[in-house]
């Protein structure tokens, strides 16, 4: 049986909710497989985020982990390209830490790539009708350092993708009118459609997501 993990997270930074953990519960509710779905929503923490990603690798196995948090000033579903291995907060996480400067996993690489198939996901999550993106920065915060911990797993884990999926604001919740937002169903919509490409794809496809700066 294929099992499939995906992560949302808890609110933080004084915000009530966010998108990414609502997503995930969404997702799982109407959830018809048939791959095995195990969901969780993770505390916006240094010290647990990573390691409980890690203890539900551990404990069930993914064939594919999609990691998935709030990028509040995107407007777009952003499919996270690039991991890298440091921590530098700008705000305290939900237990009050802020490192700076520290790696996510002391002498670990410098970055990974997501194993996921990053294009054709974003390629199906656009033609779905969803704004979406590759993105070459996940940041410096609990979100890349989940992602590093996740794709770090898997180079234990031959077989394992993982990969991480940035959210904008849902729409119901958004911190301001002009805020940018989407309808909380088509961001769970949208990590569907990652879960499904992720598995079905064997390789990705080779049309740019390149960036001029
Ligand atoms: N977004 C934050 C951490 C938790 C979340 O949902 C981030 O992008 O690092």
């Amino acid at each position: 049986m294929t099992t499939i993990l995906l992560t949302g997270f808890e609110p933080f930074g004084g915000d009530g909710s966010n998108p990414s953990g609502d997503a995930v519960r969404l997702v799982a509710s109407s959830w018809t497989g048939p791959e095995h779905l195990v969901t969780a929503v993770l505390p916006v923490t240094f010290g647990g985020a990573a390691a409980e990603l890690v203890r539900l690798i551990a404990e069930h196995s993914p064939d594919l982990v999609v990691a998935t948090g709030l990028a509040g000033s995107r407007a777009v579903i952003s499919v996270e390209r690039v991991a890298v291995n440091l921590t530098d907060a700008r705000i305290p996480d939900n237990a009050g830490m802020q490192p700076v400067d520290g790696p996510s996993v002391d002498g670990a690489p410098a970055a990974y790539f997501a194993t996921i198939p990053v294009k054709a996901i974003a390629r199906d999550i656009a033609a779905a009708g969803i704004p979406s993106e590759v993105s070459h920065s996940a940041g410096t915060f609990v979100c890349n350092h989940a992602f590093f911990a996740a794709v770090h797993a898997g180079a234990q884990r031959p077989g394992m993708r993982a990969g991480f999926v940035h959210v904008p604001w849902d729409a119901e919740h958004a911190p301001s009118a002009d805020a940018a937002s989407l309808p909380l169903a088509e961001i769970a919509r949208a990590l569907e459609i990652a879960l499904r490409t992720g598995i079905r794809t064997e390789e990705d496809f080779a049309i740019s997501a390149g960036t001029l700066s």
